[in-house]
């Protein structure tokens, strides 16, 4: 049984840059994950977890009691491991300095976060997760960090994953070179090799989408819906919809389905955040041999212009994303 550390120094070529490095990036990811793993497991028992903050946080939602100790969790623990010289968080307006000397720090990874995703799930007991996702600065490392060194295109990554919070709580992620899953065991609060080289499956089974909205959505994603009702082929397909990200996309890559969240009158930019949800999801989609597009363009190919910029998301199996993508086309 192969411990997450033990797998990635036994597939040290996986990773273009610093070994050691990367040890740290995970260790201060697993030291974080399985402070909320805690939490989460407990939430039902304590009022510190249950609940809002009170607070309306910079994207005009309520903060959730989770949200804000996930992302002081990961903040911290990044900053005690020495490794990460910014990060920019969905529960911050702005980009934090890891503020370190460059003898002290002289690792240049840039990390963005959503701490804590699918918040709506976390007093009602389902699962909820972490999305990250890692860069190399841009700038000189004697510079300032600037706001260009979080705006980068997600084919840039070098380290994208998640952990979800379920049954059990699993961290998937990817250098770019397959897709691996790791279950923790909690009585020793060690993560294992659970899922090695993660593919979507050849079959298409399920659609996620919250149809409540179905009024509000662009012709071409009504078309698709209905092309996944219909009975033909090996359709109509499954409709599962949790409300989590993390939760719908781990179940649609084991089990073969496309997740959709795309533009409505009352988004008219989409919901979902380009640079800490969508990118390190899109990310993991390709390798695992799937595809993510916002309808007309790949997710890992668009241009950020801000921090916390949203997108229409589509993500899943080649053969469905295309078929969405036509449909959208089609729809002009
Ligand atoms: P959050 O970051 O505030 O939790 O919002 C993101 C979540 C995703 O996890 C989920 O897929 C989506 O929002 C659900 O939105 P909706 O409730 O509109 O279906
Ligand atoms: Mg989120």
């Amino acid at each position: 049984m192969y411990t997450l550390g033990e797998f990635v120094l036994r597939n040290k070529d996986h990773f273009s840059y610093s070994i050691e490095a990367l040890l740290r990036l995970f260790s201060s990811i697993k030291l974080a994950s399985k402070a909320i793993h805690k939490e989460v497991n407990k939430a039902g028992l304590t009022e510190k977890i249950i609940g809002s903050t009170g607070i309306t946080n910079i994207h005009g939602e309520n903060q959730q009691k989770l949200d804000d100790f996930s992302h002081k969790a990961f903040i911290e623990s990044f900053k005690s491991r020495n490794v990460v010289c910014g990060i920019a968080s969905e529960e911050s307006k702005d980009f934090i300095v890891i503020k370190k000397g460059i003898k002290e720090n002289p690792y240049q990874y840039i990390v963005l976060i959503d701490p804590l995703d699918g918040s709506s799930n976390i007093d009602v007991n389902v699962s909820i997760g972490t999305i990250f996702s890692v860069y190399m600065r841009k700038s000189s490392i004697q510079m300032d960090l600037t706001i260009e060194d979080f705006l980068q295109k997600g084919n840039q990554q070098i380290l994208a994953g998640y952990i979800i919070y379920g049954s059990s709580t699993i961290l998937v992620y990817s250098t770019g070179n397959g897709v691996h899953g790791f279950t923790l065991d909690p009585s020793i609060g060690t993560f294992y090799l659970s899922h090695f080289n993660l593919h979507f499956p050849k079959e298409e089974k399920i659609y996620s989408i919250n149809e409540g909205n179905y009024a509000k959505f662009p012709e071409g994603i009504k078309k698709f819906i209905r092309y996944c009702q219909e009975k033909k082929e090996n359709r109509p397909y499954s409709a599962r919809y949790i409300g989590s990200l993390v939760g719908d996309f781990h179940r649609n890559l084991i089990q073969g389905g496309i997740y959709i969240y795309p533009k409505t009158d009352s988004s008219p930019e989409g919901k979902l955040r380009l640079l800490y949800e969508c990118n390190p999801m899109a990310f993991l989609a390709e390798q695992a041999g799937g595809k993510a597009s916002n309808g007309k363009k790949r997710i890992l190919d668009i241009e950020p212009s801000r921090l916390h910029q949203r997108t229409p998301f589509f993500c899943g199996p080649v053969k469905m994303v295309s078929q969405l993508e036509k449909f959208m086309e089609n729809c002009k």
